[in-house]
């Protein structure tokens, strides 16, 4: 197993979306015990704490489909050269939402070292809505399409250049609530997505066979885990914002995850989505921090 070096950067943003509580799934994560759970592995860990969010009531409503884009822009700029400094110290960045707009901003901070960065995204959407398309005006809804190029200007311009990474080297897994807007997107610019359809057919075996020897066959330089804790089903993580029935299972959840760290592909990872107030006795942190167990190594007997 390769021991890493991880840098813990801490998000606790929640302007990418409408529902208050995601501004702390960092501090639950923490609170769930993850820097032990990694150390005990034998991993380095540092903790490098949250980035600065100025917290506020009201939400910023200068464009309806596109909610607080200026605070979006901020934390993802800040965000983007945490990232990168991490990786140009050779550590593994990991970094803990916060809403899932921060993937923007974790996606910038990566591709000016990873020329040919492989994604995978594990969400039960499709995250691929522009300002034309989406239907909540909602940014956390739109990281994926911002990283290959689409949506607006002062977010797909971060760090100053575009795209951050190649629709082809994208994975999406566990989707089963995409957007009319998204499917067009999905077909247009090829990104390879096992939907639960997929899953269930094929089972979680085969799918992670297949994304990681797709990526492999691509020549990936590098592997970014984009992981939303509503692709589970909200059986098994129910504190997140945007729940939808039929997801992967706990231990689907788990096995993806052990075929990731077997593959010895992976170079970063993001965490998101974790809504302490929607939850119960913070089983959802529970289940991240344990998902990065198998992530990082960590084995049953
Ligand atoms: B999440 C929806 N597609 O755009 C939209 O949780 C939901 O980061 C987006 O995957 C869910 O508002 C975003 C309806
Ligand atoms: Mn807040
Ligand atoms: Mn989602
Ligand atoms: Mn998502």
């Amino acid at each position: 197993m390769n021991k890493h070096s991880i840098s813990i950067i801490g998000v606790p943003t929640d302007y990418g979306q409408t529902r208050r509580g995601v501004d702390m799934g960092p501090s639950a994560i923490r609170y769930a015990g993850i820097v032990d759970r990694l150390e005990a592995i034998g991993h380095e860990v540092q903790d490098q704490g949250d980035i600065r969010v100025n917290h506020k009531q009201e939400i910023s409503i200068i464009d309806k489909q596109l909610l607080n884009l200026e605070e979006v822009v901020d934390i993802s700029t800040t965000l983007a050269s945490r990232v990168h400094e991490a990786v140009e110290q050779k550590k593994f960045p990991l970094v803990f939402g916060g809403d899932h707009s921060i993937a923007i901003g974790t996606l910038a901070g990566l591709g000016e070292h990873y020329k040919n960065l492989g994604v995978i995204w594990f969400d039960a959407h499709a995250d691929l809505n522009t300002p034309d398309t989406t239907p909540s005006g909602n940014i956390h809804g739109m990281p994926l399409a911002v990283s290959i190029g689409l949506g607006h200007e002062r977010l797909v311009q971060i760090r100053n250049y575009a795209p951050k990474i190649k629709p082809e080297n994208v994975i999406i897994i566990g989707a089963r609530s995409v957007d009319p807007g998204e499917r067009e997107l999905i077909r247009q610019q090829g990104i390879k997505v096992y939907s639960m359809h997929e899953v269930d057919r094929l089972g979680m075996t085969r799918v992670m066979e297949d994304a990681l020897s797709y990526l492999k066959e691509r020549k990936v330089d590098g592997l970014h885990l984009s992981l939303d804790l509503d692709g589970l089903d909200p059986l098994y993580t129910p504190g997140v914002g945007t729940p939808v029935p039929g997801g992967m299972t706990y231990r689907e959840s788990h096995l993806a995850m052990e075929m990731l760290q077997e593959s010895g592909m992976l170079t970063s990872a993001e965490f998101v989505e974790v809504n302490p107030i929607l939850d119960e006795k913070n089983k959802t942190a529970d289940v991240a921090v344990a998902l990065m167990g198998s992530l990082f190594g960590e084995t049953l007997v």
